[in-house]
Parts: structure tokens; sequence; C-alpha cells
């Protein structure tokens, strides 16, 4: 099996937690809806492909079998097979449909070796795959568009959900590139992610698979293809002209072949018209991008998508720069029907009752403690990296450490590398007397790394956003930090609002007298600070000093309506808050404590929209 697979095939993972893990943290409950959502976009945009009832039908990558339940009830087929790489997912997809009284005889499933599909030619209607190739290694995608026309029917048609390119940018925020790249190079067991161009598509299906009818639409997240085994090249008469039909007889004409005078006058062309010919193409797309993005890409309730919410509405916004600020985009949690929500969920989600109170406080509080959910052995780890930090004489490429007092003053950044040419005693007593910090350390510490990546982490964030919850940054506190009051939705842009949340992990036992950091629960639930009209816009990153300080007060005004609490816990004990929740950092009564933690700041997939946001920023 290819590495690329091992992330589906785990067999002793309870049913429950893959159901979580593969569909990205989506609410189970909106899966049925999503998976009907699927279908109906292919059968949007590929109308002529829908197959007619009676047919045999073949879903590539059918992991639990929620879009094979709805397609059951969409297309009214004579057999349905789901064809997967995992045979421990194929069993939990019976497992979850007799779970969810699904029994249909027609429903088949069928294991796939990854490189031939186990049916004879010409035997299949329809095939269909969303949401399960963007996780496969292109080679093994290009080959399987063979074997999809192989078995598809004379009269048959397959239609296909990638991601595309358009979507490399806002992944790599939550995911970052050399992170992506690095953990396929290295086979990790996690999901890959790769990314299609409309370009592409046509190119290989074309000339690579030889398919017929083909037709490609480039939304601003996915992509959609389809194809048949038999008719004319392509579907839609614009395509050729658009992007592909020049290139091949371009390429025919070069290779002395059979041609047509058309071909050959576009091959004569100067090459300033080849030039003109590509700009009126991209703008052509770029118009066909706008009509798919608009027909296809319709508003999804924050409940319904877990990965393109964020990234939709924001793409949306480019003409009007004004951000929704509807209150049903909130999460469940910030929602009235909150007590309603969490009772369905319970039952849904097969929350247990620890679940079920930690989710009541946090709609209550908007904050959770877990104790010792890091291991000390990892937290200790953790401390003899960052002292190593200190003491090692080579220098980490990239590294910074931050808020330094050097001989000769306070710098916000030195560089690791300046850092080791001091001698090592003169090295110690800076770290003593300053308040360092250090950003994104997960970057360079194994131990950070593991943190970053903790499993009890991501499991509560998920649980609790009822969607997938990424880490995003990091940052490693020294000692108390005497921050000012603050609500972190506004220090950060995030859309929809407030699908973020902050995870304080303590690396040692916390004081009163080092300054601890200070918080108000139940300030979660009262509203964004009415200035901020156009968050993810306006916040207190963008605003101008005036209202920098307007904000300012108004938290510290606001924080008088509620308790303070000091966060007084213990080594490897961790706090998860609401990002309206104020807090900041108490005075530091000895000045030499030290105060070790380590901040993650986790979001649900898909909403960190800082890269949308216009400057000028205040950090
Ligand atoms: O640890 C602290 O004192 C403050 C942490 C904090 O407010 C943050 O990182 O958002």
């Amino acid at each position: 099996m290819h590495a690329a697979f091992k992330a589906w095939d785990r067999a002793s993972e309870p049913l429950e937690t893959t159901e979580l893990r593969i569909h990205d943290g989506a609410p189970l409950e909106g899966l049925p809806k999503r998976a009907h959502w699927y279908l109906n976009t292919l059968r949007h945009l590929f109308p002529w492909s829908t197959p007619k009832p009676g047919a045999v039908v073949l879903d590539i990558g059918s992991g639990l079998g929620y879009v094979m339940e709805a397609a059951l009830e969409q297309y009214e087929p004579r057999r349905l097979i789901g064809l997967d790489v995992a045979s421990s997912m194929i069993e939990k997809a019976k497992a979850r449909l007799q779970r969810d009284s699904v029994t249909d005889p027609r429903l088949e499933f069928l294991i796939y070796d990854g490189i031939t599909i186990p049916l004879p030619d010409d035997s299949v209607d329809y095939v269909y795959s969303v949401a399960a190739l963007q996780h496969v290694p292109k080679v093994y995608v290009y080959n399987l568009f063979l074997e999809i026309k192989r078995i598809l029917s004379p009269t048959g048609f397959c239609a296909i959900h990638l991601l595309s390119c358009n979507n490399i940018r806002e992944h790599s925020r939550s995911v970052p590139f050399a992170q992506e790249i690095g953990s396929q190079l290295r086979g990790e067991d996690t999901h890959w992610h790769h990314f299609y161009a409309f370009d592409e598509l046509l190119c290989v299906l074309a000339d690579g698979v030889e398919a017929k009818q083909i037709d490609v639409v480039d939304g601003e997240v996915s992509i959609w293809a389809s194809y048949a085994k038999t008719g004319p090249a392509f579907h839609r008469p614009d395509l050729p002209m658009e992007a592909h039909l020049a290139r091949i007889q371009k390429r025919q004409i070069a290779a002395g072949s059979a041609r047509s005078p058309q071909a050959g006058r576009l091959a004569r062309l100067p090459f300033a018209t080849w030039q003109r010919l590509s700009v009126g193409r991209v703008m052509r797309a770029a118009k066909r991008m706008v009509r798919a993005a608009a027909s296809t890409v319709r508003p999804v309730p924050a409940a319904e998508s877990g990965a393109t919410t964020g990234t939709s509405h924001a793409a949306r916004l480019a003409g009007s720069d004004l951000w929704p600020q509807d209150p049903a985009l909130l999460p469940w949690y910030d929602q009235d029907n909150w007590a309603d929500a969490l009772a369905g969920m319970r039952g849904k989600r097969k929350l247990d009752d620890s679940d079920v109170v930690m989710l009541r406080k946090w709609c209550e509080d908007g904050y959770v403690v877990v104790p010792g959910l890091v291991g000390t052995e990892l937290i200790d780890a953790f401390v003899r990296e960052i002292d190593d930090v200190w003491e090692r004489s080579n220098p980490i490429a990239g590294l910074a450490v931050s808020d330094v007092i050097l001989d000769e003053g306070y710098r916000v950044h030195v560089p690791h590398g300046d850092l080791v040419q001091l001698d090592p005693e003169h090295r110690r007593r800076i770290k003593e007397v300053s308040n360092w910090r250090i950003g994104e350390y997960h970057l360079y510490s194994q131990a950070a790394r593991r943190i970053f990546d903790h499993p009890g982490i991501s499991r509560i964030a998920s649980t609790i956003f009822a969607r997938r919850g990424e880490p995003r940054y990091s940052l490693m506190f020294s000692k108390g930090t005497e921050q000012g009051l603050h609500q972190d939705t506004c220090v950060f842009h995030i859309f929809p609002r407030n699908f973020m949340m902050g995870v304080w992990i303590a690396c040692e036992d916390i004081t009163h007298e080092s300054g601890p950091l200070e918080y108000y629960p139940g300030s979660n639930r009262t509203p964004l600070f009415a200035e901020f009209s156009n968050y993810p816009q306006t916040n207190r990153r963008t605003s101008d000093p005036e209202q920098s300080k307007r904000y300012d007060e108004h938290v510290v005004n606001l924080a008088k309506s509620f308790q303070k609490h000091e966060l007084l816990i213990k080594k490897g004990d961790v706090m998860f808050w609401h990002p309206m929740l104020i807090h900041g950092g108490c005075p530091r009564l000895d000045r030499l404590a030290t105060r070790k933690s380590y901040v993650l700041h986790v979001i649900a997939e898909g909403c960190d929209v800082g890269g949308r946001v216009k400057g000028p920023f205040n950090w």
C-alpha cells in the first residue's frame, strides 16, 4: 500500500474517531446534507452526465459511505459500488451504514489496490468521486482516469471533484507548503493534498487519457471534471479555443502530423498573436471562473462546510470589501440555542458525559481547563530544548529569540545566529534578565512540534468547534507577559468570527507571584466592540491609534462586569479559551520568577483569513 493510503487504513481506530478525523471535523449531523450538496453540484455542472435510474454506479474513495447513501436516493441505481483502498475503511463503512439503518442490497464494496479497478471493461454507467482524490498522488489519479475510461460503458460518464490550484495559497496558510511536501516526502501517515489546474486537466484528459466530452469547471476551491468514453473531445464548444486545442494543434504541426487548415493557420501566427491569444484565453477563463464561482460556490452555512466557508465568503467579498456580519455564521456555541444544539450533538456525535460537561462549560464560561493533558515527559523535553536554544554553540537557522535585553538595550528579535556568538556566561545573564519569548518554536523543535500536533489538544479543539481545528500559531513565553486585557477575536482575523481558540499549556507549576494569566469567565458572551463593524477587516490590528485606545478602554471597562480569575495550574495542565474571553497577564510580583508556558492559537479549518485583510497593520 502506498504511504499516502495509510491515513485511510487505521484498522484499530474506533469508527467514531475515524468519522470525525476523515471528515475534517465537519459536524457529523451535517454529513448527509454535505453528501447531497456534492452530488447536486455534479448534477448542476454536468447535467448530461447524471445517471438514469437502473444504472451501475461506482463511487471512488467511498470512505464511510455518506455520499453513497445520497447517491442511492438521488440516482436509484441498479448497483452502487463503493471502491476504497483500505479494507478497514470498507468494514467501517458497512458498520456505519448498519448503525444508521441503511441496509440496501444494491450497495456493494470493492477493495482497490490503487492501480487496477477490479471491474470489467465497459461495465459501469456512472463513476463519481468527491472529496477523495486530493489525497492521492497525481500519478495514481492520472492512472485512475485511464481506468475509469476503461470500465465506463460506451454511453457512460464520470464526474470528479478535485482541489483547485487556486486553493494552494489558502491551504498553505493552514499547512505550510514545505510541511505538506515534507510530509509527503517522508511518507508520513497524514492527509496529503494535491491540487489541479484547468489546463492540466484538459491536457491530461484530452491528450493523455484521450477521453471524450471533456468538461472542466474551475471554482475557487474545488475543480470539477467530467468525461466520457465516446463522442467529441470536448463537451462545450468554448473549451478548445480557450485552452487546449490551439496547444495540441501547435504540437501536432511541429510533429508534422495530419492537421486541419484552421490548425495550420494558427501555427503560422506570429508570436505576438500567440501572446494575444493567450491573454484572450486568460480573460475568458477568468470570466468562466467568475461564472462558475457564482453558480457553484453558493454561500455555505458554517455548519454545512468543513473547509470552504471562510474562503468562499472571503472571495465573494472581493468586489465590495464588506464582510458579512450575519450572526447565523457564528459557531454553534455562540448561538442562542446552544443548549439545544448541545443536546442534539450528544446523540449524533456520540459525546460522552465528560465531553458534554466540557462543552457546557465552554458555552457558559468561555474556557475549560484539562488537567495533565500534556505528559510531563513531553513538557520536560520541550523545556530542555528551550534551554538548549540558550546553551548550544551552533545556530538554529531561521530561529529568533524575541524581547531580549542585550547590553546595548532591548531588541525585538535576535537571530539565534547572533546569540550563539556571545559567550555562555553572557547569554545566561541575558536569559535571566530578559522576559524573552520564542514565536513559532514548533518549526524548530521536535518537542514543540509534538505539543503543537498533540492529538488530545486537537481532539478537544475539534470537539468544541464541531469541525476540524488546526493549530496555526505558537508562542513560548518564559515569564509572565503582563499583557493588557484583550480578546483574541480582536487581534486575529477569523471568518466566520469566533472559530478559533487559545490553548495555554503550563510548562511548570504556575504561581501567583509569577504573574499568571488573568481571565474573566462569561465575558465570551459579550458583543464585539461596535467599532469593529467590518470585522475581520476592522480589529485591533488594523485600527488607528485613537480607535485602538478606545478598544483598550472598552475591554478594561467590560471586564469590570465579570469576576477576575487567575490561571494557577500545574505543569502539563492545559487551558482552552474562547476568542471573546477577556484575558491578559497579571503583574509579575517576583521579577525573576519564570512562568514557562507554550501558547497555541487553534483555528477551524479555512477560517484564518488574515491574508485577505488589508493593512496597514499595527503589528
Ligand atoms: O500568557 C499570557 O500572559 C498571554 C497569552 C495571550 O494572551 C495570548 O497569547 O493570546
